[in-house]
């Protein structure tokens, strides 16, 4: 297998940082996003926060104890996403291969991208570069090999930080990388490591696959391989929902389309009901309808109709015309759907699935 290029990138505490971009006022003080009053928890606080010991998912009232000065904003998670979206959109320039982990972090594998030179090293400055001035605020990117080392590189020179580790660095690098650093490990695995003497990666490679997979099983493996600076996971892209749709199969073919009519009506309304369950704030791009006869014989038809927030009976009707053209035919399934308009992603990303 041919080496390859993975970029992570991770946000400087993220939901603090667009609370500072568009308030001024937050920039110079200890701030944390989410614990006011006496019930709710950090989500996340600025670094002079952290510098008294404020940490995510602290209770607020702690973190005021820490910290009295600590200034105090409700959490805005639409605000977040919006910006989340323009981050990733300015990841997708460059890659098609981009899988968001969170809002705020993202890998890409740019192995095969050829523009900054081919460089990861110039791709991930490049990222950070724009994202500062487009987005107003600061990530930090870890470059290497493979995902676990681009994720722990991205954390090294937190904050506003780039690292990287070359393939012919890997090995001084994992050597004395603290098993706490691996994908995995929590306080249970790394106390069972500490009582076998493993601090380090190198600890690891030095204890041997066996022991390993006869003490941990599976993530024992995990945990060898990882140890040697090895991780073959790809960096996969996600589907999207791009569409909700409903459909029935009746027990009895309807004997013709104007049956079908009559269906239509209470299909619609349990697709507005998974619509309002799953996805009413996303824009409908397209509606579309599908009929199976009974041959088996199954077809679809799909039209652009924009500005339809609840589609109805009515909205399917002409796309069953259309569709039919024999309206005798017995009719096995009858099934109508939208399509959302897709503003996360370039239509290029879909290509990969469509
Ligand atoms: P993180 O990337 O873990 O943290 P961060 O971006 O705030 O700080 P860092 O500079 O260390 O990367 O999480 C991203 C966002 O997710 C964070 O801004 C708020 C949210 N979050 C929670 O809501 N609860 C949590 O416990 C954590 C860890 C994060
Ligand atoms: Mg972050």
């Amino acid at each position: 297998m041919p080496q390859r290029k993975i970029i992570h990138v991770d946000c400087d505490c993220f939901y603090a940082a667009v609370e500072m971009r568009d308030d001024p006022t937050l920039r110079d003080v200890p701030l944390a996003v989410g614990g006011e009053g006496s019930r709710g928890v950090v989500t996340t606080c600025n670094y002079k926060a952290r510098a008294f010991g404020v940490r995510s998912a602290m209770p607020g009232s702690e973190a005021r104890r820490l910290c009295p000065g600590l200034v105090t904003v409700p959490t805005d998670i639409p605000r977040y996403r919006l910006v989340s979206q323009q981050i990733m959109g300015i990841l997708r320039e460059l890659t098609d291969l981009v899988e968001p982990l969170s809002l705020d972090e993202a890998f890409l594998d740019v192995s095969d991208i050829t523009d900054h030179r081919g460089s990861a090293t110039l791709m991930a400055r490049y990222l950070r570069e724009r994202v500062k001035k487009e987005v107003g605020i600061t990530i930090s990117a870890g470059v290497a090999p493979n995902k676990f080392l681009a994720k722990i590189a991205s954390d090294w020179e937190k904050p506003d930080g780039l690292f990287v580790v070359k393939p012919e660095d890997v090995d001084g690098f994992v050597r004395d990388l603290k098993v706490e650093k691996l994908f995995g490990v929590g306080q249970v695995t790394a106390a069972k490591l500490h009582a076998l003497g493993v601090q380090t990666c190198g600890d690891l490679q030095a204890l041997g696959a066996n022991v390993l997979i006869e003490r941990f099983g599976k993530q024992g493996y995990r945990l060898y391989e990882m140890a040697h600076g090895r991780d073959e996971r790809p960096v996969v892209v996600s589907r999207i929902a791009k569409s909700v749709s409903v459909e029935r199969t009746f027990s009895q073919d309807l004997p013709d389309t104007a049956a079908c009519e009559t269906v239509l009506a209470s299909l619609a309304a349990d697709l507005n009901l998974r619509l309002s369950r799953k996805g009413r704030e996303k824009p409908i791009h397209k509606l579309f309808i599908k009929i199976r006869y009974s041959d088996f014989s199954t077809h679809t038809l799909e039209r652009v109709r924009e500005n339809i927030r609840e589609p109805a009976f009515e909205d399917y009707l002409p796309l069953l015309t259309e569709l039919v053209t024999n309206r005798e035919r017995p009719v096995r399934l009858l099934g109508l759907g939208v399509r959302f308009r897709n503003d996360d992603a370039p239509v290029t990303q879909l290509r990969l699935f469509d």
